[in-house]
């Protein structure tokens, strides 16, 4: 088939995940075809430098034929077999182990899903286990955050904070959200510090509200993804840990995005200096070659689930899948043997921080912000007041347009511009990200004019 052909029958048969489909039958889907090292190219034989990884996925880029390989061998020695019924395989037990290992201290359990919303359904479940086990059956509700994300299914789009999903179904009733520490959006006249007190504070109000009896979990990403790569203000997590240790209350960070080393620490909690009580994990773990997530357990609720027996009536048939499993070993011994994650903390992290901040001189950013190997920037028609162009996010459109035609994806999120390169980038082409990313900052510039 050739480019409108496919084009054609994607229309005809294939619907894609959050996608408008008029705006998707009108403009036809881009086929991407194939990829290397931190590129992708399109049928039109268009490269692109992925400043997505992906979907936050591709931490390694796309030419590991350690992992392709570590799959393939396991799909002839042995494709597929369960853990359920007292049943178990080599790589999954060698993930597990090896899970514990780049995990915070005291987190020793993994409980395996194919995908991260599933996940978070999980530790929805593992929840209301551990508190029924601990005869507080009362502790029911979970606090989470407006504008978070934690996934699609039922349990996940509950948990997530995203108004528009909730509009499309019934979400779960013993969810609570609270304010999001989004200081350039919702900082207004308070400082970045003051605001991070004031965000977490929050949840001390909700859980004043709700009676700290009756909540048994807080659940948020470290750093919010989806929601718009908003990097909370230093002040934020150890008031929400002082918080928690207040209250007898479970702590869920959801990593899906900033686990595996986007932050220049193994995961976010390492970063913020967290112990959670679970933690959700997909994607990188196999750096997006297999669908595997899954949730690490602390030793504190997986003792409790262990100890007191009973079933724990919950599973996935591709839970601990052994070839997602090799896919999971594989990617972990490269960012352990080649350093990754420790070149992004000491090297790429702190030279995109700088090359990064140099877009804020442009007319349209009003704020441009990084952490790691993660960046953001908000487009705004003026700079003192922080105005968007309008309430069409129309500025977020088109820059991202822009941006593909640079030569570069780049995506957007309302007005906000986010990139999650590949973890192996080197400087030059994080030089490259940038030079591309001002071109279409340019070219939005005299669009929106
Ligand atoms: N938690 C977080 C923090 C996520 O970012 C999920 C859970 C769900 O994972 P699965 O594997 O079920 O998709 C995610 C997924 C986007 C985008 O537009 C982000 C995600 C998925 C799709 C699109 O940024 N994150």
């Amino acid at each position: 088939m050739n480019k409108s052909q496919l084009q054609q029958h994607d229309r005809e048969h294939l619907l894609h995940p959050f996608t408008d489909f008029n705006d998707l039958g009108n403009q036809g889907t881009r086929v991407i075809t194939s990829a290397e090292g931190a590129y992708i190219t399109d049928i039109d034989g268009h490269q692109m430098l992925d400043g997505m990884s992906g979907l936050w996925c591709c931490n390694l880029g796309y030419s590991r034929r350690e992992i392709s390989e570590a799959i393939y061998e396991q799909l002839n020695k042995l494709p597929f077999y369960n853990s359920f019924f007292q049943c178990t395989t080599v790589p999954s037990i060698e993930l597990a182990d090896m899970l514990a290992d780049v995990t915070p201290a005291g987190m020793n359990n993994v409980f395996f899903t194919g995908s991260g919303s599933e996940a978070n359904d999980t530790n929805l479940r593992i929840i209301r286990r551990y508190w029924d086990l601990k005869e507080q059956p009362e502790k029911r509700i979970v606090i989470s955050r407006k504008n978070g994300y934690h996934g699609s299914t039922i349990g996940g789009a509950s948990l997530g904070g995203m108004s528009g999903m909730h509009k499309q179904f019934q979400a779960l009733d013993y969810i609570e959200h609270i304010q999001q520490p989004y200081w350039f959006g919702e900082g207004g006249d308070m400082s970045p510090e003051e605001f991070g007190v004031h965000a977490a504070r929050c949840l001390d109000e909700k859980i004043q509200e709700l009676g700290p009896d009756k909540v048994a979990a807080f659940i948020a990403e470290p750093i919010q993804g989806a929601g718009g790569v908003i990097i909370p203000p230093e002040t934020y997590w150890p008031e929400i840990k002082k918080i928690l240790d207040q209250y007898d209350i479970l702590l869920v960070m959801d990593e899906v995005i900033f686990g595996f080393g986007r932050t220049g620490e193994w995961f976010g909690a390492d970063y913020y200096g967290m112990q959670p009580d679970l933690m959700t994990f997909a994607k990188a773990v196999t750096n997006g070659y297999f669908p595997l997530g899954g949730t690490m357990v602390s030793d504190r609720v997986a003792d409790v689930i262990k100890a007191k027996g009973g079933e724990f009536t919950h599973g996935y048939t591709y839970s601990a899948h052994p070839a997602a499993c090799m896919a999971g070993i594989a990617t972990i011994n490269i960012l352990r043997d080649e350093k990754i994650i420790e070149n992004v903390r000491d090297n790429t992290g702190p030279y995109l921080a700088k090359r990064w901040a140099e877009l804020a001189e442009h007319p349209i950013v009003g704020e441009a912000r990084s952490l790691g190997l993660v960046g953001a920037l908000e487009l705004v028609k003026d700079k003192g007041s922080r105005a968007r162009f309008d309430d069409k996010c129309t500025a977020g459109a088109v820059c991202r347009d822009m941006s593909i035609k640079n030569g570069l994806v780049m995506r957007a999120t309302g007005d906000t511009m986010i990139i999650a390169p590949p973890l192996i980038m080197t400087t030059e082409q994080i030089d490259e990200l940038v030079e591309k990313a001002h071109r279409a900052l340019d070219d939005t510039a005299r669009a929106m004019a």
